[in-house]
């Protein structure tokens, strides 16, 4: 890789993320059915139906995960704790849930990795899914409980706390396009699960702050959106997908509005009551993080009833996910969170890696792709940095091979090979090349 760790300030943390549903394997200790499993089990959702009931074992080989992340010379381990593992109904403690974040946390700190947790990264109890889940405004104050929980047993040692990963996946993604559980393609399930997530955020920073966390923050993901073409059309379909996708829920967790050009479609749908709702979410933050992976080009599609909005990915290289790769979307997109919304506070990457068919000959895995996107990457963090952005971490997506959601395990996105029928980790290239330029 092109970078060495001195090209950066002396403070700022190279580690590598993971999430609790994509790796730990969700049948062991006690853990509740999330509505991931229900969502796997139906037709056609899932690559091969396939779930986390095992994953990576990582609940089991954690301790050797944390050593190889050690043996990189990571700083830190971006992690989450899974609600169904910790609340089996979403309101009830397990103590086994609450003992293995506890044994998880100090296991990190033994290897000087600074823990970096996310309190709600996709698996929603399947109890509370059966209330209605994000559609029910009721969840908030649950997921409010559950920070109270969790955090009483792990928030005197964990280094940052974020809230909630991606709210764009969790409410457009899976009640409009459909794509991950609950599966829905409804409007008003949607702008429901948009308001509601917002919601869900203001309370859980609350009940943070109440017990004096410090360094607490939200995780979003962006994309750099550009129209398809030179037609007036696909102008307003990007404008309209920006405000979606980029501008909906930081400018409600920074300015307690919603962009113009979302609600004009989303208002008709929107919870009674939610313009009293302003504000709830901009509760102040310590920290800033951004997921931040590809370049979709928007078009609209005029079906004859109403325009919709299609996205495509745009002209470049792809990875395995499809995905254009386009470091210079991160470069441009850093400043402008600073710049429009967050000034000078401290921003992480959380997220940032690609997906390959990576395949284990003679031993290892010679991933010379990952290595430049990782360089090309980590250059472009750097670039923004340069631009005036107040970037202080980068954590590569993933540590392992894991559990890709929709697409099973079929998509490889680790810097950590597992075969997943051994459960054998075998690191790749691209992990040496990271040490390497870490140790530089
Ligand atoms: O695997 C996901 C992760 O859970 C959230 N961010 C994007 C990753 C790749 O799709």
């Amino acid at each position: 890789m092109d970078f060495k760790r001195s090209d950066f300030p002396e403070s700022f943390l190279f580690g590598a993320a993971t999430a609790a549903y994509q790796i730990e394997g969700h049948q062991f200790g006690g853990a509740g059915p999330t509505h991931w499993d229900t969502f796997a089990a139906g037709t056609g959702n899932v690559v091969r139906a396939e779930d986390g009931a095992v994953a990576c074992d990582h609940y089991h080989r954690f301790a050797e995960d944390l050593d190889l992340l050690k043996d990189a010379g990571m700083d830190a381990y971006r992690f989450s704790t899974s609600w169904a593992r910790v609340m089996p109904d979403g309101r009830t403690p397990n103590a086994e849930g609450l003992d293995y974040y506890d044994r998880l946390v100090d296991a990190m700190l033994e290897r000087g990795l600074k823990p970096f947790q996310t309190l709600y990264h996709w698996e929603l109890p399947a109890a509370l899914a059966d209330k209605g889940g994000w559609m029910n405004r009721d969840t908030c104050d649950y997921f409010g409980d559950f920070t109270d929980v969790i955090t009483d047993r792990i928030g005197d040692r964990v280094a940052a706390i974020a809230t909630i990963n991606e709210p764009w996946c969790i409410s457009y993604l899976s009640h409009f396009l459909g794509h991950h559980a609950p599966g829905l393609k409804d409007i008003r399930a949607t702008a429901r699960a948009m308001h509601h997530i917002n919601l869900a955020h203001g309370i859980g920073m609350t009940r943070l702050r109440a017990k004096g966390m410090k360094n607490c923050g939200v995780v979003l993901n962006f994309d750099h959106t550009e129209p398809q073409d030179d037609s007036p059309s696909a102008a307003k379909a990007a404008t309209t997908w920006d405000a979606i996708m980029n501008r909906w829920f930081i400018e409600a967790i920074t300015k307690g509005t919603y962009p113009a050009e979302a609600l004009a479609g989303l208002a008709p749908h929107m919870p009674a009551g939610w313009a009293d709702d302003k504000g709830k979410d901009r509760q102040p933050k310590a920290f800033h993080s951004v997921n931040k992976n590809t370049r979709p080009k928007i078009s609209a599609e005029d079906t004859g009833v109403r325009t919709q909005m299609t996205s495509a990915e745009g002209p470049g290289d792809k990875t395995q996910m499809g995905w254009e790769m386009y470091p210079d979307g991160l470069r441009s997109f850093l400043p402008r969170l600073s710049r429009d919304y967050i000034g000078d506070m401290p921003i992480y990457v959380t997220e940032n890696g690609m997906a390959w068919d990576d395949r284990v000959e003679n031993g290892a895995v010679y991933d010379p792709e990952r290595i430049q996107f990782v360089s090309d990457h980590i250059a472009a963090t750097k670039k923004a940095i340069d631009e005036g952005a107040n970037v202080q971490g980068f954590f590569y997506w993933s540590l392992l091979d894991n559990y890709e959601w929709a697409f099973g395990y079929e998509k490889r996105f680790g810097m950590i090979h597992v075969d997943f029928e051994t459960l054998k980790r075998t690191p790749k290239a691209s992990y040496h090349a990271l040490k390497a330029a870490i140790a530089r």
